[in-house]
């Protein structure tokens, strides 16, 4: 069985979840650099295999897949199905599932947003302060779900990575 074939780029956190995630469970992946600064997300080849054009995707000998939390309960599920990170109580991951929606739909969608501007403005008075705005409301939203150890309770999961993967992203902008 070839190795997982792992489409992504270091800077994106989509794409460190997907990479944490498999260390975690102690998967082997090989890397293949996408350089979306210089559009190569946009290339025919790529949109062949994620026509939304997105990193991370994985290629498991054949079996395309897209979206950094589908492909680590993919990887999860498939290759370490007694692990933590994704339990497969059913309550357990409903809980989950709730956080990488969030991730997904408030939280890395805010900070795409601002991230956008940042990266067009020459100094951070040209960023709309609406957008720092909408970041600092998603920061708290995910301060007010941690009433436990970790996001969905007292173990670690791919909520938790998921969700770090921005605040690493915030700390460098
Ligand atoms: N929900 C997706 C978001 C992926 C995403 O937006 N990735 C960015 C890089 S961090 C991207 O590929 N942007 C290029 C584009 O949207 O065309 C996931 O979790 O994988």
């Amino acid at each position: 069985m070839e190795k997982i074939k792992f489409y992504s780029n270091l800077l994106s956190p989509p794409g460190r979840t997907v990479q944490l995630t498999a260390c975690a469970i102690g998967l082997d992946l090989e890397f293949h650099s996408v350089d979306v600064l210089n559009n190569e997300h946009l290339s025919e080849e790529f949109i062949k295999m994620n026509p939304q054009h997105t990193i991370p995707v994985i290629n498991d000998n054949g079996r395309v897949f897209y979206d950094s939390h589908a492909i680590a309960i993919y990887l999860i599920s498939k290759y370490a199905p007694k692990n933590s990170l994704y339990p497969q109580d059913l309550i357990k991951q409903a809980k989950i599932n709730a956080i990488l929606h969030f991730e997904s739909g408030v939280l890395f969608a805010r900070l795409r947003f601002l991230i956008d501007k940042v990266r067009e403005a020459t100094d951070m008075s040209q960023v709309p302060q609406d957008r720092i705005d909408y970041v600092l409301n998603a920061l708290s939203l995910l301060e007010a779900l941690l009433v436990d150890k970790y996001l969905a309770g007292n173990e670690m999961t791919i909520a938790d990575i998921s969700c770090s993967t921005n605040i690493k992203l915030l700390g460098k902008t």
